[in-house]
């Protein structure tokens, strides 16, 4: 028997692009439900090609299915996902209520797939986007290299914020093109008004030295997590991380650049060769041609990208590179999709 599928949080941004995920992939699903708030029970979306019907998330929901995606809010998450596990599926959770649970594994299917196994409370966690963008590229070079310190910056896209983001950006883009603004102070905020929606500041025509919200000194959620989740993630609970996270004018695709220093000496010959091999990575290395990744050309796309590998001029043990991921597909999604079909593979192995 194949297993049973619920998709909670269906009709979300993120929900959107898991459907179109789970009708490109090998189809390793038996019934596919799809569940969503009361608000949204009884539309229709299609999966896998066919239409099916949402229906309201309640616990008689989880009757009979096998593993449950979580595609909603940390409060939602936290209520049902304990639901979902007591009616015997494995919940796989795209929020971030249960991510630093050590009951609960973090899981990212190239680096740490065996992790899964390991579910005390029936609940397997997703990583947040931003380090997802990363750590598939990180997870390769440590495996071979020893990390011993990640000095990141995050270029985000606006849609890590959700819909609002994506529509606060476009309408701020409307307001300020054809116009001269960008030449004197403030005037893009001027122009711009009280229609910052998510973000603490314009972005269209600008950067945001933000993301998430406010934590002990000074430091943002969205850095903690990056820190906290790659130590997770890698098992490196001591690994120093320092991260600084910003928002760009970007639709969608999170970038990073990475000064990796790791416990050995490294050669970008080396490096190359271990990206280029590395499952979900594609090494796009060649300035000379003008050939670096950038969101625009990434978005819509499963793999990490990596490009301007360098090694640091003063320190032969470090790296520094330059990496994009589409932030609703591996950085949400997709990753999801993965550890789910890890769980299925486990399920109805011999
Ligand atoms: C962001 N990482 O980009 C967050 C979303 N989870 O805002």
């Amino acid at each position: 028997r194949k297993p049973t599928l619920a998709v909670v949080g269906a009709t979300g941004a993120v929900g959107t692009v898991m459907l179109e995920i789970l009708s490109q992939r090998e189809d390793v699903w038996g019934e596919i439900r799809l569940v969503a708030s009361p608000r949204s029970a009884g539309r229709k979306l299609t999966v896998r090609g066919e239409e099916v019907e949402v229906v309201a998330l309640s616990e008689e929901a989880f009757e009979g299915v096998d593993v449950a995606m979580f595609d909603v809010p940390d409060e939602v998450s936290a209520r049902w996902a304990p639901i979902a596990a007591a009616k015997g599926a494995v919940a796989v959770d795209n929020s971030g209520a249960f991510r630093m649970d050590p009951d609960v594994p973090l899981v990212v299917p190239e680096v740490n797939a065996h992790a899964a196994r390991m579910r005390p409370r029936g609940i397997i966690s997703n990583p947040n986007c931003t380090t997802l963008s990363m750590i598939v590229a990180m997870g390769a070079l440590h495996a071979e290299f020893g990390l011993s310190e990640l000095i990141v910056s995050s270029y985000q896209a606006a849609s890590g914020a959700g819909k609002d983001g994506v529509d606060t950006l476009r309408a701020q883009l409307a307001a300020v093109v054809g116009t001269e603004l960008g030449t004197q102070p403030g005037d893009v905020r001027r122009a711009v008004g009280d229609t910052t929606g998510p973000f603490p500041a314009p972005l269209a025509l600008n950067v945001v030295p933000w993301a998430g919200s406010l934590k002990e000194d000074g430091w943002s959620s969205e850095e903690l997590k990056v820190r906290n989740e790659s130590r997770k993630i890698l098992g490196l609970p001591d690994l120093r991380v320092t991260a600084t996270c910003v928002r760009v004018p970007v639709i969608t695709t999170h970038s990073l650049t990475v000064h990796a220093r790791f416990e050995n000496e490294v050669t970008v010959d080396q490096a190359h060769e271990i990206l280029a091999n590395a499952p979900g990575v594609v090494l796009f290395d060649n300035p000379a041609e003008g050939e670096f990744p950038t969101p625009a050309d990434v978005v819509g796309t499963d793999p990490t990208w990596v490009g301007r590998v360098r090694r640091s001029l003063d320190d032969p043990n470090a790296l520094e590179l330059f990496v994009c991921g589409d932030n609703l597909r591996k950085g949400a999604a997709l990753n999801t999709a993965q550890i789910a079909e890890v769980v299925a593979a486990e399920l109805t192995a011999p």
